[in-house]
């Protein structure tokens, strides 16, 4: 282990142009539960169960509650070792590209400066009605579901199953993959499409793949370097252990 993160060091110093594609795994050392992990249910449901536009039309109230609490858990939350690693690399890089499916702008306040959200933004609240988007940080909403002027409810400003991924995020995304040298997989257990597919695509690009899970994954046999432990501890290693002038 200790000689393969060395080689993945190696491989992150040498390659120029890198994109980093993270998931809720990169933000579970803040404690943000993932998704899929046994910690990922609340109140017995699965992301798949809430996470949808029908979900959402049956019960809104509950669909509410369930990013309610997530937004508290999120306030209270602060960056970690593995976010503020991406944050050294993009200085260090200038071909550095961070597609994130997080929506707990966690990233952006380490300081990435600007993270694809392939996913959306949990602190953005747009009218089912009207369409008025509004940024709204209060962790804990009194009225569920929030009601715009128009008289509508409001939803999540995120992206559910069945739904389209914002088109000019999607674009610059596929667009930083195929021109990337290296890409780095952070926290994702690489189930969800289209997100998923981006891994495939830098494979297909002639990109060098390197995976930092802390379990195994559907890709892990198929990345050049598939690194295995919490993101927090071993981002830094891999960016860190080449820094100073050479990096
Ligand atoms: C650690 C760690 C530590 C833990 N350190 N690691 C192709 C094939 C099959 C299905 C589809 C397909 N293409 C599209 C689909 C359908 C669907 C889909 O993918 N379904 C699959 C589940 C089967 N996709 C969609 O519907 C997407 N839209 C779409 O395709 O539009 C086109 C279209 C439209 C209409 C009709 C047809 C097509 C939209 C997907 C939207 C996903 N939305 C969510 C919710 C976002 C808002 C919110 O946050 O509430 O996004 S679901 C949820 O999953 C969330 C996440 O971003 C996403 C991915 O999860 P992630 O980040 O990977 O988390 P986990 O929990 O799964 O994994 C955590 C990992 O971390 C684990 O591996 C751990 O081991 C690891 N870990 N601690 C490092 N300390
Ligand atoms: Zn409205």
């Amino acid at each position: 282990m200790a000689e393969t993160i060395v080689t993945a060091a190696e491989l992150v110093r040498q390659s120029a142009r890198i994109t980093a594609l993270t998931g809720a795994g990169i933000s579970a050392e803040s404690g943000i539960p993932t998704f899929r992990d046994n910690n990922g249910l609340w109140r017995n449901f699965r992301a798949e169960d809430l996470a949808t536009p029908q979900a959402f039309a049956r019960d809104p109230k509950i669909v509410w509650e369930w990013y309610n609490w997530r937004r508290s858990l999120i306030a209270k939350a602060e960056p970690n070792p593995g976010h503020y690693a991406l944050v050294t690399l993009e200085q260090a890089k200038p071909g550095f590209t961070l597609i994130t499916q997080n929506v707990d702008g966690l990233h952006a306040r380490a300081g990435s400066r600007d993270p694809l959200l392939l996913h959306g933004d949990i602190w953005t609240l747009r009218c089912t009605g009207c369409g008025d988007s509004k940024q709204d940080h209060t962790p804990d909403l009194k009225t569920l579901p929030p009601v715009c002027r128009c008289g509508a409810i409001r939803r999540p400003g995120v992206v559910w199953f069945g739904e389209g991924l914002p088109q000019d995020i999607w674009r610059r995304a596929e667009q930083a993959v195929r021109g990337a040298d290296l890409l780095l997989v952070v926290g994702t257990s690489a189930q969800v499409y289209p997100a998923a597919g981006l891994i495939h695509l830098a494979q297909s690009s002639g990109a060098k793949v390197i995976e930092i899970n802390a379990a195994e994954t559907p890709v892990s046999g198929t990345v050049d370097f598939s690194l295995r432990g919490p993101s927090g501890r071993i981002l830094p290693e891999l960016i860190e252990r080449d820094k100073g002038d050479s990096l």
